[in-house]
């Protein structure tokens, strides 16, 4: 029977910030579906993609690192720009059946909204809603710690099904470089249904991986290079963030491009999958995992040093208001940062602020 839709129309991909717009260049490079989604429309002018497949949030102008003003941008007018954004993807991604939100974590846009519309989205379509992040690296500031922390606070509250896949930004000091490989692993794994006679991992395997709630992680090996060893060396070693070592799995798919690989050795490393998949014959070995927990080792860590720098950073906030020419000494009592104001919620806006 033919297949009549491209696969590629299967896959839509929005870029919300920054690093959102960034990857979805490099997937929209693929021939994918794609929509760059931002505060900052100079963001947008800088980002060179068709000028069809950019939406600028109205009214906005960057959020400076602060998860809550790309928030309220959204609400503001009875939640208006939040219906708008929503239907807006609603619209352009209709006949997409997965969708990926991308945004990063440590950030005030990508941060901020991915929550939010995977919240939105998977309530009002039957669509299957992953998310591609990545994680600050160890140069970044308290305040994408502490986005990063709040934003995987959010999304584990989000319902429902729908991969994580989190970029690791230590894993290479030019981040382009990270965009790249994502791009390349993913664009690899979405296309992997084969012709073999010896087995393919099909198009409702491939969902199936993407629909597993928690971590995924996707490789590719050149199929002169694929072993048992180097695939299951670069389980752990990649671009992602680390894996947790409890052994938590859903899902394995793994596509090869020779004979020299074996599932079984990789299940014993990485622990036993609730389904496996296997197909042969393509031009490159593709690993998938999906349904890991989230990286909560290191989302301590982070809180850790949150914790550690507290009393330095409110030193530090609270110095400026020193008032010194006059002799006198002002300290303000409390610094009120991200103080939500009491108000009454209306539905869309409690998910916003949770
Ligand atoms: N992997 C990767 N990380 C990026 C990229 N661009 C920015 N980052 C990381 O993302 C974090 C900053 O988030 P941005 O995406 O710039 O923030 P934003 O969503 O635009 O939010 P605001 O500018 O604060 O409104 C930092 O940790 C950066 O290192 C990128 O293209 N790839
Ligand atoms: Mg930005």
């Amino acid at each position: 029977m033919e297949v009549t839709m491209s696969i590629k129309e299967w896959y839509g991909f929005i870029g919300f910030g920054q690093m959102g717009g960034n990857v979805i260049k490099s997937i929209q490079a693929k021939d994918y579906l794609v929509m760059a989604a931002n505060t900052a429309q100079s963001d947008l002018d800088s980002l060179n993609i068709p000028e069809e497949c950019k939406y600028h949030i109205l009214g906005g102008y960057g959020s400076s690192k602060e998860r809550r003003k790309a928030k309220q941008l959204l609400a503001d007018n009875n939640c208006e720009n939040f219906d708008l954004l929503i239907n807006e993807i609603k619209e352009r991604f209709k006949e997409c059946r997965v969708i990926f939100l991308v945004g990063s974590s440590g950030g005030g846009s990508g941060s901020a909204i991915v929550p939010a519309t995977k919240r939105r989205l998977q309530a009002e379509t039957d669509k299957i809603i992953c998310v591609v992040t990545c994680i600050p690296d160890k140069n970044a500031s308290i305040k994408e710690y502490m986005n990063c922390y709040e934003f995987f606070q959010e999304l584990e509250t989000v319902e429902g099904n729908g991969a994580t896949i989190i970029i690791d930004n230590n894993r290479n000091k030019d981040k382009l470089i990270l965009n790249e490989q994502l791009a390349c692993y993913l664009d690899a794994f979405l296309n992997c249904e084969t012709n073999s006679a010896r087995g393919v991992v099909d198009r409702a395997e491939i969902e199936n991986v993407l629909s597993q709630r928690g971590a995924c992680i996707i490789n590719k090996h050149g199929s002169d290079k694929a072993t048992t060893q180097t695939v299951i060396e670069k389980i752990r070693d990649n671009i992602y963030a680390p894996l947790e070592d409890d052994e938590v799995v859903a899902n394995i798919a793994l596509v090869n491009s020779n004979d020299n690989v074996r599932l079984n050795e990789i299940v014993d490393n990485v622990g036993k999958p609730f389904a496996t998949f296997e197909g042969w014959d393509y031009d490159a070995t593709v690993l998938a995992i999906s349904g890991c927990s989230i990286p909560y080792k290191r989302l301590e860590e982070m809180k850790k040093k949150i914790e550690e720098d507290k009393e330095t950073i409110k030193k530090n906030l609270t110095a400026t208001s020193e008032r010194r020419l006059t002799g006198s000494i002002d300290f303000l009592g409390d610094i009120t940062v991200e103080k939500p104001k009491p108000e009454k919620k209306k539905s869309t806006r409690d998910l916003l602020f949770l």
